[in-house]
């Protein structure tokens, strides 16, 4: 029988890095104080972070998108692999992303909270080849998807366990200071969600959108097709013979990689971590 495989990771304190990521600026960034001009944009990885990341950026950019030259990690940082001091010297108001769950995410009840979720089983694959295509951070290139499914399934990846992080979101979906959206629903329909996410942002915002060649600008560069372009925009190098980190875009990918037992085993925690919470009925559930 073939050994699995499972990713590596820095293991600090209770939670796994990437490798090569400094622990001292993960630490760092939990004691930023959030600050009333601050948005945050948080997620579960491979949720719709960088889409959305793009969105707000050019929102405050007139409906420019990304220069070439630029990386939206240093726009929009990341606090955890950043830290605390990189995310101050940024000009306000600031954008910042976040993979936390809602406990330990700095909060200030003026600060904003942009939170996407996305379906279990597309985000297991995404973060499937986001983990073998950073060879350097995860020494996974030759790890299957079975292997990282069950990394996944049992929350031994980084960023922790997905349900733990979407659940504490979902608790506040409602909150004035936090705008609950959906990597499927921005899919379905990417201007009624860039509009919600101007109008969450306030009136300066909603101008630029009621700007029809603004908005326009935003929806064609933040699209699958322009974000694919130019990739060393949203992340650091992966190797040609892995896949794009801007890689498929598509809602139900995960058929063509989940088992039937696969299938079945999410789709019961699925339905067991979300009983009874606003989180049932984001999705439907696969039998
Ligand atoms: S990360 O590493 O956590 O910041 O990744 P994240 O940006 O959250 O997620 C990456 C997935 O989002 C897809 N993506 C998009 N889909 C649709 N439209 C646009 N504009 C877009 N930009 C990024 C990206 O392709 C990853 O999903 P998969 O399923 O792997 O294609």
């Amino acid at each position: 029988m073939k050994q699995s495989i499972k990713p590596s990771y820095t293991l600090h304190k209770n939670f796994r890095l990437p490798m090569g990521f400094s622990p001292e600026n993960f630490d760092s960034g939990f004691t930023y104080q959030a600050q009333a001009r601050d948005t945050f944009i948080v997620t579960y990885p491979k949720c719709g972070t960088t889409w959305t990341q793009h969105i707000v950026w050019m929102l405050s950019h007139d409906g420019k998108p990304l220069p070439l030259d630029k990386n939206i990690n240093l726009e929009v940082p990341h606090l955890e692999e950043v830290g605390s001091d990189f995310v101050k010297s940024l000009s306000e108001p600031r954008f910042i992303k976040t993979h936390l769950t809602y406990d330990l995410n700095p909060y200030n009840p003026d600060s904003k909270y942009i939170y996407i979720a996305r379906n279990p089983f597309d985000c297991a694959v995404s973060f499937y080849y986001h983990t073998q295509g950073f060879i350097k951070h995860y020494d996974f290139a030759e790890g299957t998807f079975d292997d990282f499914f069950e990394c996944f399934i049992n929350g031994e990846v980084d960023c922790g366990d997905y349900f733990d992080n979407l659940l504490s979101w979902v608790q506040h979906k409602n909150d004035q200071n936090v705008l609950f959206l959906t990597y499927e629903s921005m899919k379905n329909n990417p201007k009624i969600n860039i509009i919600a996410i101007a109008k969450f942002l306030g009136d300066n915002y909603v101008e630029k959108v009621q700007n029809t060649q603004i908005l326009e600008s935003i929806l064609h560069h933040t699209s699958f097709t322009s974000m694919s372009q130019n990739q060393s925009r949203w992340s650091s190098q992966r190797p040609p013979n892995m896949t794009p980190f801007i890689r498929k875009g598509k809602v139900g990918d995960w058929k063509s990689h989940f088992s039937v037992s696969q299938t079945q085993r999410l789709s019961q925690k699925l339905r067991m971590r979300t009983a009874g919470t606003e989180a049932e009925n984001l999705w439907q559930i696969p039998e």
